[in-house]
Formats: structure tokens, sequence, C-alpha cells
């Protein structure tokens, strides 16, 4: 597909690195991508991938009849690229096997057979979010690079849920029970401009097929927003009104051009519009760690700030208008603030109790121990978005605590743990033997141990949970303002 003429009137001003990531150590991809916040895309990390045999074809294309035959009835969320609702695309229900004979249909340009019934020969559907893994497990379609293992979102959402009022989760879709997505669809498929959900981080690797990637890095993205900063441009492509977006002939953008067997990190605010160049199938995580959970805090006020502003005039005739915003918020966003404090809480305990055991085995491991200081960094990142948490109505008691001594007593806690621990052996010490080798954690002596002893083991509130990271971090030796902060996202 030529896309010159699409992109014309773009002041396009570098293309994406490449690397192989077969040549990148993990220290690397951090401090070049995750801390800078910058796309890259890299090559060799698909090798042994069953997606990339199962679901291509010899000539490259998508294997579409493997699909109707083995997860056929699954039923899916897709996306008609030609009908905006909203700010996104209009999106229907339907089963993959009908998505496929729609597929087919349209290009056979065909309207003859029974399959083709339901196609009106102008939609283009894309198929998007199919939460193929959790719905597939057993079929191992791939394995998460290295890179993207550090990943708090899935993580948690394995073990947790993210919202519990269950009429806010299944209304908008939003909430949902992981972010690991497949993406399929016939070449010119498209996503509209976008930054992602929670401004998470995503990976996005090509099965088959090729992508094109416009993105505005965090600076400029103002200049893609109206006057009022409340709606964005939709579509890049299109000619664009300069009365409502003044700013938008000024951005300057990143292009990329992604094909098959290629991985695209895409890093945290920055927005982006994606065209399929073929017919692609592409698999597609989201997730957030310590290096962009400010990201998502920051963006959770800010969405708190639009909630609130929404319903002012109705403040002094509502009972609980704080309940209110949060459950507005929720809604929109996909979480609230005491979804994230949960979210904070956990994660802390999860990683405090990674650093007991590596502390229990510190006669081989030395203080400075790569896995040590990632757990600091992870420590030290959720203090410092604590102390911002404080000054909202979560510094005050809302009726929920959080008990250490219990909660290492729950087997999901520590399945969440025993994974943490696989994950951070595996980034810094595939060698050595796991602490959680079984896949189970012992927890022996931990609710006993020192941190707990001296902080107390409820947490109610962000300035309790500071208190409690501040005891683990000095345990360490390690104040918040150390060297390591510097490094800290
Ligand atoms: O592949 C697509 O169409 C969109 C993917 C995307 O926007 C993302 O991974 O953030």
């Amino acid at each position: 597909m030529d896309t010159t003429e699409l992109k014309k009137g773009l002041k396009i001003a570098g293309q994406v690195d490449r690397v192989n990531g077969k040549l990148l150590s993990y220290s690397e991809f951090v401090e070049r991508y995750l801390v800078k916040n910058h796309p890259v895309v890299l090559t060799g990390l698909m090798d042994d991938w069953r997606a990339c045999k199962d679901w291509v074809t010899v000539n490259g294309s998508p294997n579409l009849s493997f699909f109707s035959i083995h997860f056929g009835k699954s039923e899916v969320q897709v996306a008609d690229c030609g009908y905006r609702e909203f700010t996104d695309q209009k999106r229907e229900e339907m089963s993959v096997s009908e998505f496929i004979n729609h597929w087919l249909a349209q290009s056979a340009g065909n309207h003859s057979t029974v399959v083709t019934e339901k196609y009106d020969g102008k939609s283009l559907l894309y198929l998007k979010d199919w939460h193929f893994m959790k719905e597939y497990p057993e079929y191992v379609a791939y394995a998460t690079p290295l890179f993207f293992c550090d990943d708090w979102l899935n993580l948690y959402l394995d073990k947790y849920r993210m919202h519990n009022e269950p009429d806010v989760q299944e209304s908008n879709g939003i909430s949902c029970s992981d972010y690991r997505f497949v993406y399929m669809g016939p070449k010119g498929t498209w996503t509209p401009l976008h930054a992602d959900v929670f401004r998470s981080y995503s990976w996005s690797a090509n099965v088959c097929g090729t992508k094109l990637w416009l993105f505005l890095p965090p600076p400029q993205c103002h200049l893609v927003f109206d006057r009022h900063m409340k709606s964005s441009v939709y579509n890049i492509f299109e000619e664009v009104d300069e009365s409502k977006y003044p700013g938008f002939k000024k951005a300057v953008w990143m292009e990329c051009t992604q094909g098959h067997n290629e991985v695209i990190f895409v890093p945290s605010g920055w927005y982006h519009q994606v065209l399929n160049l073929d017919d692609t199938i592409s698999i597609n995580h989201n997730w957030f760690n310590a290096y962009n959970l400010s990201w998502v805090w920051d963006l959770l006020r800010q969405d708190y700030e639009d909630a609130k502003d929404c319903i002012e005039d109705i403040r002094d005739i509502s009972d609980d208008f704080e309940g209110l915003c949060q459950r507005n918020l929720a809604a929109n966003t996909g979480m609230n603030f005491y979804d994230f404090f949960t979210f904070t809480v956990i994660m802390t305990f999860a990683n405090s109790v990674h650093l007991y055991h590596l502390m229990e085995d510190s006669k081989s491991l030395s203080n400075s121990h790569p896995r040590i200081n990632h757990i600091i960094l992870n420590l030290q990142s959720i203090r410092r978005i604590c102390l911002q948490m404080e000054s909202t109505c979560l510094g005050e008691n809302h009726g929920i605590s959080f008990d250490f001594k219990r909660t290492v007593c729950d087997p999901f806690f520590l399945e969440l743990c025993a994974v943490l621990d696989k994950t951070y052996q595996k980034l810094h010490d595939p060698c050595s033997p796991s602490c959680c080798e079984n896949g189970s954690v012992t927890l022996d002596g931990v609710e006993d141990s020192v941190f707990v002893k001296i902080s107390g083991s409820l947490v109610s509130t962000p300035e309790n949970l500071v208190g409690f990271l501040d005891c683990v971090l000095q345990k360490l030796d390690r104040t918040p303002c150390s060297k390591i902060n510097s490094s800290c996202p």
C-alpha cells in the first residue's frame, strides 16, 4: 500500500530505532527505552512462537481457516473501521467464524453466497482486544519477551480484579480480566489516534503482515487537542479541521513500518495511530511497572478532575459526592483511586516478600545485587506516588484496611508472589535456582519479620503505606534519598 498520499501534510521527523533483541540485554533495554520512555522495534524475539507457525500460511498470509476450525466459536469484539462512534470505532460482538466469513467475503468482493449475507460492501472489520491467552491458556501461542515481563498489570489481574462493582465492570468493557490481546484484520483496517489505556506501556508483535505506526511524543500531545483540551483528533490521515485543532499542523511525528516477526515497544503517553498495510495478525499487551506507575497515577488524577467537573452542578444535592466521582472515574477510566491504592498496597507487600526472600538468601547475594536493586527501585517508585496520594480522599479514613499478616496467608497473594519471584529471577539471575521453584513461596517468619514489627501490619492510608515502605527500605539502609532514586522513573 502506498502511504505517501496519506502522510501528506504530516511533518515526519524520524523513524523508530530498530534493534536486534537477541543482542540487547535487559538492563540495556531498561536504560535506553523504559527509563527514557522511547519507542523501539525489536527483532529476533519471535523465532519459536507457535502462533508464527499455526496462524500463518506458507505464503505469509493469515491462516484464516485455522482460526475458524480451532477458535471459531469464540465471541470477540469487532470494530467497524468505517464507522466512528464517539472517540472510537463502532464495535459489535460476533463469533470468530462470523468475522472470518466476513473477511473472506470482503476480500473476494463477492455478495452471492450465504457467508456474504452480512457483508454490506463498505465496512472494513477489525477484530480487536481478543483475550486469547485468557481463553486458551493451554494453547501456548507465544512467550512474552523478557523485556516486557515485569508486568504488574497482568500479574495483578491474574489474581485480583481491578474494580469490584459488577455494574461498572460490565458496562464499559474497560475494566477487564487482562490486557493481553490478539488483533487481526485485513489490509486497510486501522486504529484511530489515541494514547494507551491507563497510560500504560504496550508491546505489539506482528505474527504476519505489516503495520504503519505514527507516533507523537508526550511533550507535543497538546497539539492534537482542541482549545479546551477535551477532544483529540480522530484520524490524522484525514483533513483535520484547523479551527478546531489549531496546533495540529505543528505536530512533528515519528514513523515506523513494522514488518512480520517484529515487536514494537510503545512507551507511556505517546499518541499513536496504526494502519494495517497488509492482512495482519498481531499480539499485543498493555502493561505497567515501577517505571511508568506515575503515568497511571497522573492520568487518574486528571480523569478524576474531569469526572468531578462533569457533576459539579449536583454537588450540593448529592449525599456522597466523592463516592459518585470515584464511581464515574472507575466507569470511564477502568479504575478509581481506591482500586489504584489497593493495587499499590498489594504490589508493595509482594515486593517486600520478594525482598524478604532475597535477604534470607543474603549470604549468596550482595546488597547491590540487581534483583535487590530492582525491588528497591520498585518500592521507591511506589513511595513517591504514595506521597502524592496522601492529599486526596485516600488520606482520610475510608474504611479500607490491609493487614500484611493476613495478606501473606491468602493463596492468591502467594501465587502472585511466586510469579513475581520467578519473573525477577528470569530477568536478573536466569541460572540460579528460584526460591519458588515448585510454584509456591514459603513465608515462614515473614509475618513476624523486622519490618512488620517496626511498622505494624495494618495499612489503611497512603501515609501508613509510606511508613511500611520506609521500614522496609531502612532495613536495607536505603533511605528514599539514596543514589538509586535518581534512576527511578
Ligand atoms: O494494532 C493496532 O491496530 C493498534 C495497536 C495499538 O494501538 C497499541 O498496541 O497500542
